[in-house]
């Protein structure tokens, strides 16, 4: 979740969503980040410990802080995340859109998950509107794995609500569906620091092990606009 300095910053099974943005409340308006409530334990057998570590501390922290240098003193200081994506991209601002939209890409892509078996697979009603898309909940999976192993080079695949039907996407780099107003149910980060940790090259690997620690909830939250 991000929030403005001052507000408190939720976890990914509180009853707020990591990545959602809330306008600021004080003279100061920085984007904070709260971690994640698996930091210390991981994703097993997805995401270790480690992996996790470097991944929230490391890359994720490292948008946030150029984001908010970036949008210190502009006429977005102060925006919501998502006003500012679609800001950078409109103006072509290359800087403040990469950190911005992995700034909020990072948050959405830690709310979809959750410790293995926790959810363990979409309810009855996600699992026929996902029959509805591709036929099958496990054609629905080869989809999106083959999609996102071979997503080339750095990037994220999603699935996503394009005007009420679902469909599977893959972006490129920074690049995020709500950049083109287009509603993102789940995603998988499969740029190489993601999966580096613990699978090496092994991307495949990785994509495998993630279905483990899919958040269903989150994804059907999503698709239903409740949050
Ligand atoms: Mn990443």
């Amino acid at each position: 979740m991000l929030r403005r300095e001052s507000r408190r910053v939720g976890s990914a099974v509180a009853s707020a969503p990591l990545h959602s943005a809330s306008k600021p409340s004080g003279s100061r308006r920085l984007f904070t980040l709260s971690d994640p409530s698996y930091l210390k334990t991981g994703l097993a057998p997805a995401i270790s410990s480690k992996a996790l570590d470097v991944h929230f501390n490391g890359h994720h922290k490292a948008y946030l802080n150029k984001t908010n240098d970036l949008v210190k003193g502009t006429a977005l200081d102060g925006k919501p995340l998502e006003e500012v994506v679609l800001a950078a991209k409109s103006s072509n601002n290359t800087a403040l859109f990469n950190n911005s939209a992995q700034l909020w890409n990072h948050s959405f892509f830690w709310d979809c998950m959750a410790p293995a078996g926790q959810n363990g697979k979409p309810s009855a009603a996600l699992e026929q509107r996902i029959k509805e898309s591709f036929g099958s909940f496990d054609d629905f999976k080869k989809k999106f794995t083959d999609s996102a192993v071979g997503n080339f080079g750095s990037g994220w695949t999603w699935l996503v609500d394009a005007n009420g039907k679902l469909e599977i996407r893959n972006t490129g780099n920074a690049d995020t569906p709500i950049a083109h107003k287009i509603k993102p149910l789940l995603t998988i980060d499969i740029w190489e620091h993601a999966y580096y940790v613990d699978f090496l090259n092994k991307r495949p690997d990785y994509v495998s092990k993630w279905w483990e620690v899919v958040n269903w909830n989150f994804v059907e939250k999503q698709l239903s606009g409740k949050k």
